[in-house]
């Protein structure tokens, strides 16, 4: 179960971060008011929200999930993949030092929370773009130290793993079909979306809730099958800026 997660305000030069969706100009009133509803729907499900202030020189940096790996007994904090993304971790590392020991990823190491699927003591690290072997050999070595195992996989054409592969509760993943036969994930059912949905493989399950984005009925329809309460959120404005639900969040 978790009890907080860390969630910073989107900026108001949001529009200015890193993005190859090419769905539009984002609006900031809007994403303001999705941001809001989407910290109220983690208080409604009882989950203590610690909000932080907009990084005025970080246009991406309310994609907090990036910047740390955080489990009960540390949270480890990331050395972000893309260069204008690098530096968003020092405030992350500094409200998360109040909760958990600390460790960092170094340089030549990179690593970005969206590449790194936590499923109780398993985890799953994505080599992409902005992950390199050396940062998830990095956060391996650490996730030992504390007994946890870890595989990495090869993230493909996606941003981060997150974009396709989520925990949906229940020994279940959520996963888009490159991943439907991948021999790693084998220990899970799958739920495997269709590809005209492809986006809403990044469902946030949190403490035995569903967030899943607005618009996606077949993807509902499979998530159902789960019994688990769905909540629906419009996260239009995220999604112009290549972020989702898992993003806007650290959970610990
Ligand atoms: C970026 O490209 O870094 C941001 N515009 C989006 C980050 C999304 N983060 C995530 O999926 N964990």
């Amino acid at each position: 179960m978790f009890a907080y997660a860390l969630t910073r305000k989107p900026g108001r030069n949001f529009s200015q971060g890193l993005t190859t969706a090419n769905l539009g100009p984002p609006n900031y009133e809007q994403i303001l008011k999705q941001h809001a509803t989407y910290v109220d729907a983690l208080k409604t499900i009882g989950i203590d929200v610690i909000e932080l202030d907009p990084l005025p020189d970080y246009p991406d940096a309310h994609f907090v999930e990036d910047t740390a790996v955080v489990m009960p007994e540390v949270a480890v904090i990331t050395r972000p993949g893309a260069s204008s993304r690098q530096g968003e971790e020092e405030s992350i590392a500094d409200v998360l030092k109040q909760y958990r020991e600390i460790e960092y990823i170094q340089n030549p190491g990179t690593l970005d929370g969206g590449d790194v699927l936590m499923i109780g003591n398993c985890f799953f690290i994505g080599i992409s773009e902005r992950t390199n072997l050396e940062g998830a050999e990095q956060l391996g070595r650490i996730l030992e130290k504390y007994g946890k195992t870890w595989t990495s996989i090869q993230v493909g054409a996606s941003l981060h793993f997150k974009s396709s592969v989520n925990y949906s509760g229940k020994n279940s993943i959520l996963v888009t079909q490159d991943f439907a036969n991948h021999e790693t994930l084998n220990g899970y059912d799958k739920l495997v979306v269709d590809e005209e949905e492809e986006y809403s493989a990044n469902t946030l399950w949190i403490n035995d809730h569903l967030i899943m984005p607005r618009g996606f009925p077949n993807t509902k329809a499979k998530l159902k099958s789960l019994r688990l309460p769905i909540i629906e959120l419009d996260v239009s404005e995220m999604q112009k800026m290549d972020g989702g639900l898992t993003c806007l969040s650290i959970r610990f």
